[in-house]
């Protein structure tokens, strides 16, 4: 199967770090395509930096219609542009984070995530919520790590990752910590021998996740608000990228 996975962020080194890891753990027969928007933040980490990354995955997803694409990732822990993508493609669409809420909660009953500044924790708890994961995640928790400082020196990353983990893993008496950054993915292994718990790098999750639903058959819902984006006229540079007039 193809999978696209985009990165919201415009970091070329993340996108290369997150495609590979995600090539890494795909099926024999799947081939990993990351791509990133032409435009937007090199890393995102608030609302205006997310309102700029789901347009930068409504671009690349509208771009590679036509590409025949089976399943879609979106690598960044906030999901955006999670139902905008799913509106353009038939294909599934999962999000790291809401593919790593999922995984966590089959593993243990309650899980930590354990992210980059205390920011993100707030716009964590709102996926928690916009999921419904409250009952099993137990805390979210901050390294105080920017997120291109994962790019820079991973072992001082992992140290601070780990000994986050733990105080959350005791704190919140959680069974698993969930990694809430697409750049902590080439981390996961080692922070999993480490702490001794499953570890959910939503990278990981969302591919398998994936493949998974592609070997079911399903596809996303054309039904309701997941209908195909209305044609209708678009201005400006984005003008390119409006849905085309039906016939
Ligand atoms: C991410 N930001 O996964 C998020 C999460 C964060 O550029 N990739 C980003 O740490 O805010």
């Amino acid at each position: 199967m193809k999978l696209l996975l985009v990165n919201p962020n415009t970091s070329g080194a993340m996108t290369r770090a997150m495609t590979e890891s995600a090539q890494a753990l795909a099926a024999p027969g799947t081939v990993v395509t990351g791509r990133q928007p032409s435009f937007g933040p090199a890393s995102i980490e608030g609302h205006f930096d997310e309102a700029f990354g789901a347009a930068g995955v409504a671009e690349q997803v509208r771009l590679a219609q036509g590409e025949g694409f089976d399943a879609v990732v979106i690598a960044c822990f906030g999901d955006p542009g999670l139902d905008a993508a799913r509106e353009l493609t038939a294909a599934p669409v999962l999000g790291i984070a809401e593919a790593a809420f999922h995984a966590a909660s089959f593993v243990a009953t309650g899980f930590s995530v354990v992210t980059t500044l205390a920011r993100t924790c707030l716009i964590a708890e709102r996926l928690v919520q916009r999921y419904g994961f409250e009952r099993s995640c137990r805390g979210i928790h901050a390294t105080d790590l920017p997120v291109l400082a994962l790019e820079d020196d991973g072992a001082a990353a992992a140290d601070r990752i780990e000994a986050v983990a733990r105080q959350a893993l005791a704190r919140d008496r959680s069974g698993a910590i969930v990694l809430g950054c697409g750049g902590m993915t080439g981390l996961c292994r080692t922070l999993q021998q480490r702490l001794g718990v499953p570890v959910i790098d939503g990278v990981g999750a969302a591919v398998k996740l994936a493949e998974a639903l592609v070997g079911l058959g399903l596809t996303t819902s054309r039904h309701g608000d997941y209908a195909p984006p209305l044609p209708k006229a678009w201005a400006g540079w984005a003008a390119p990228l409006g849905p085309r007039p039906a016939g």
